[in-house]
């Protein structure tokens, strides 16, 4: 099979189980649900939950345990993009193709939206010990979570990030810090989620850890790539954010050709880690390199 087509096929399974997680709309704080459903229902890649779900297949993970592991970490990665679309942060109208939260419900409710969905990824995740309540990796599981979401990942990296707008000091250390902890952070944990709740060797979660290092830089320096050369119609959220922005980003620091290279060459290295792996995953290796490729 092509590997669009898989990655399809994976999209909307992992759409069935996301949607299992999501809260009813009713009650007093009905605008709430609606907004959280609205941010997370808008459409996305669902890259994180792809790369958790195949890391654990990787390791031979065959359990639902990592089912609410995937919908919480969504609502993380959906949460940091509402609250980035933020008049006072990036004050962008479209993401995914639609209109962002605080457009739609206002901007009290877009700050509240995002609270919510990361409160809510943690009630998800620990319906994780309602499956298996003795399984000790879920506490682990939950410490990565929250370790690399939290000021240490990627809030810490968003921190450095809007500090560093218009920094005429910045350097390639500052920016690959920010990149590692902003973007990389919640890559790392998806796959090592996967790693450690399908028990994957401390030795094993380290060469995953490091994989994941190299696809989340290599995904952040798309990113950047294609603010600069896409169009509103195939990202579905405007382009030339970052020249808005006055940021600061691998393109303007290493010019398109580098950048470009450099996808290419992080990916290439991340692929060659895991094939030094006893276990292989032909999915996840095939994923990774398409990436390279990505038109959004
Ligand atoms: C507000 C705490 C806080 C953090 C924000 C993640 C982030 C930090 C900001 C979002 C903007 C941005 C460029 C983040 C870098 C990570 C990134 C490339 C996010 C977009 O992820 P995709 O492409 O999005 O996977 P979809 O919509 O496909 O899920």
């Amino acid at each position: 099979m092509e590997i669009k087509t898989e990655i399809a096929a994976r999209v909307e399974q992992i759409e069935t189980i996301i949607r299992q997680y999501l809260p009813m709309e009713e009650g007093y704080q009905k605008t709430i649900f609606e907004a959280m459903n609205y941010s997370i229902l808008a459409g996305g890649k669902r890259l994180r939950p792809m790369l958790m779900q195949e890391t654990y297949r990787l390791f031979g993970g065959k359990s639902k345990v990592i089912e609410p592991f995937m919908a919480a970490m969504e609502m993380i990665h959906t949460y940091s993009l509402v609250h980035d679309d933020l008049p006072a942060m990036d004050n962008d109208e479209y993401r995914r193709g639609k209109k962002t939260t605080h457009a739609v419900y206002g901007e009290a409710m877009g700050i509240l939206a995002g609270d919510a969905l990361l409160n809510y990824a943690f009630e998800t995740a620990t319906k994780a010990f309602e499956l298996e309540p003795d399984n000790i990796r879920i506490g682990k599981a939950l410490r990565v979570l929250a370790t690399k979401a939290g000021v240490y990942g990627m809030v810490g990296g968003q921190v450095v990030d809007v500090e560093s707008e218009q920094d005429a000091a910045m350097t390639k250390e500052k920016l690959d810090f920010i990149y590692e902890l902003k973007t990389g952070a919640l890559i790392e944990a998806s796959m090592l989620i996967g790693a450690i709740l399908a028990g994957a060797t401390k030795n094993e979660q380290k060469v995953i850890e490091d994989v994941a290092k190299e696809v989340g830089l290599a995904f952040q320096i798309q990113d950047d790539i294609l603010d600069v050369t896409s169009t509103l119609e195939v990202l579905g959220k405007p382009i030339g954010s970052d020249e808005k922005n006055h940021k600061i980003t691998y393109v303007t620091y290493e010019g398109i050709e580098k950048s470009k290279a450099d996808v290419v060459r992080l990916s290439e290295s991340a692929v060659a880690h895991m094939d030094s792996l006893v276990v292989q995953n032909e999915f996840l290796r095939e994923l990774i390199l398409y990436l390279i490729a990505r038109e959004k």
